[in-house]
């Protein structure tokens, strides 16, 4: 395949010591050598060169270029990195003169699409790149390094191979009956086999479940009726008077933000309007956001002053939330007139008193040490196609039960290794690749 020549800016346009502009493919030589002059010639090898960018008699900037040879590059093309003057000015001049010599400004993501089409790197490395651009923890930047150097592809290629093997045995069974040294293929192997791999799937599916929490964090929505303390746990949890508290019910209109990061999980909070029925045209349009909030969150903290009786308007934000995946939170514990039972979550926003709060949400995602430092498959589309993988096999068990003819049942092994290799970016399916490259930053 011949691909066109690209350049970008792959850092920032802004002021800054240095920048960095990319150039990578067939013509890479050539165009820089037209627009580039060092004292120690033409730059034919790999390797670091001092020189100046001219326009013809003009000299632009000052520069040092890192010259990659391929498939010893990024993306596995003849590659260049100048290194200029950082000034968005500069960054534009040498763009235009690199643009003007026969190369194609790069799309989002093209640079990393092209070592993906060079086999440099796999799917998941390559989404792992983003993570790592992405990544707002620590925690979150380790897992994206794991990916990126191939450790999570490497745990799920014995799936992979496991799945191949199987179709292979059954499709050598169906064509080659004559083959009397092989294997036979047998609904019994059939149900072991898928047995052994639904469940290596179903650790890789927990495992990413989890990734995916330090890798994104949790929306958490803080609700409740009216001057339960909602705003002031906020503020406790995240240790600023952020959002307004007043002994008025209906103070909060507006979702008010913040984030935490508890245990290495961050935690997106939204503190919302207080749920009422209530007459205000602005105050309603708060309660509708809360409610909207409530509807994306994946946990919630529902707010209920201790130091009272559980209302009708408690009962109904209970029965709104109730089937969410929710932590009951009675607040006012400094008060003296609360009654306190065993079992309940008590805190106080007020006096900062909320550790049990934390402890229970670490608990309730159950997100062990381990997570912390181990490989797994963590964006929606990988676990989205393990789950579908997972679909392909239960179904392949059912006709295995029912004595179903293995050709039928090897169309839905074949459909879940087909999954399996898209996690991986091994269908070649380009509208796929297309789509994740478009998410990248420019130069990258
Ligand atoms: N004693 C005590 N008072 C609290 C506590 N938490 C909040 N309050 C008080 O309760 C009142 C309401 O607090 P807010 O945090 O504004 O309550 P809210 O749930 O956000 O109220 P709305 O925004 O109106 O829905 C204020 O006077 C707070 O000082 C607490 O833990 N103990
Ligand atoms: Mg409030």
């Amino acid at each position: 395949m011949k691909l066109e020549t690209i350049v970008a800016l792959a850092t920032p346009p802004l002021k800054s010591a240095l920048g960095i502009i990319r150039l990578s493919g067939m013509e890479t030589f050539t165009i820089i050598n037209r627009v580039f002059f060092t004292n120690t010639g033409s730059l034919s090898e790999r390797g670091i060169y001092h020189g100046w960018i001219k326009d013809g008699d003009e000299t632009i900037d000052e520069v040092v270029v890192l010259a990659y040879i391929q498939p010893k590059s990024y993306t596995g093309e003849d590659l260049v990195e100048i290194i200029f003057h950082g000034s968005p000015l500069i960054a534009q001049q040498i763009l235009s003169i690199l643009i003007k010599y026969g190369a194609r400004s790069a799309e989002p993501g093209e640079f990393s699409s092209r070592a993906f089409l060079n086999n440099k790197i796999d799917l998941i490395q390559a989404e792992a790149i983003n993570d790592m651009i992405n990544a707002t923890s620590l925690e979150a930047k380790k897992l994206a390094l794991y990916s990126l150097k191939g450790e999570t592809s490497d745990k799920i290629l014995p799936v992979q191979v496991k799945i191949a093997d199987l179709v292979s045995l059954i499709e050598v069974n169906i064509d080659y009956p004559e083959y009397t040294d092989i294997e036979i293929a047998t609904t019994e192997k059939v149900l072991a086999d898928t047995n052994e791999i639904t469940k290596a799937i179903d650790l890789l599916i927990d495992e990413g479940r989890q990734g995916k929490i330090i890798k994104e964090g949790l929306k958490v929505a803080i609700v409740g009726k009216p001057n339960v303390g909602k705003s002031s746990l906020l503020n406790a949890l995240i240790g600023e008077e952020k959002a307004i508290v007043t002994n008025v019910a209906g103070t909060t209109r507006d979702i008010v933000e913040g984030e935490i990061n508890l245990d290495g999980i961050i935690l997106h909070l939204y503190d919302t309007a207080g749920i009422r029925e209530s007459q205000d045209q602005i105050e309603s349009i708060g309660i509708g956001k809360a409610k909207q909030v409530l509807t994306d969150a994946d946990l919630i903290i529902l707010v209920i002053d201790g130091s009272r009786t559980l209302d009708e308007e408690d009962q109904k934000i209970l029965e709104l939330t109730q089937e969410r995946k929710r932590l009951i939170v009675y607040n006012k514990s400094d008060l003296t007139n609360i009654e306190k039972h065993d079992g309940k979550l008590y805190v106080s926003a007020l006096t900062k008193d909320i550790s049990a709060l934390k402890r229970a949400i670490v608990k309730l995602f159950a997100i062990d040490n381990a997570s912390f430092s181990r490989p797994s498959l963590t964006n929606a589309r990988q676990l989205g196609l393990l789950a579908q993988a997972k679909q392909n096999l239960l179904t392949a068990q059912e006709l295995a039960k029912q004595k179903i003819p293995l050709d039928l049942i090897n169309v839905e092994l074949q459909a879940a290794l087909m999954a399996i290799n898209d996690v991986l970016g091994k269908t070649g399916d380009s509208d796929l690749s297309q789509e994740i490259f478009s998410r990248f930053c420019l130069g990258k």
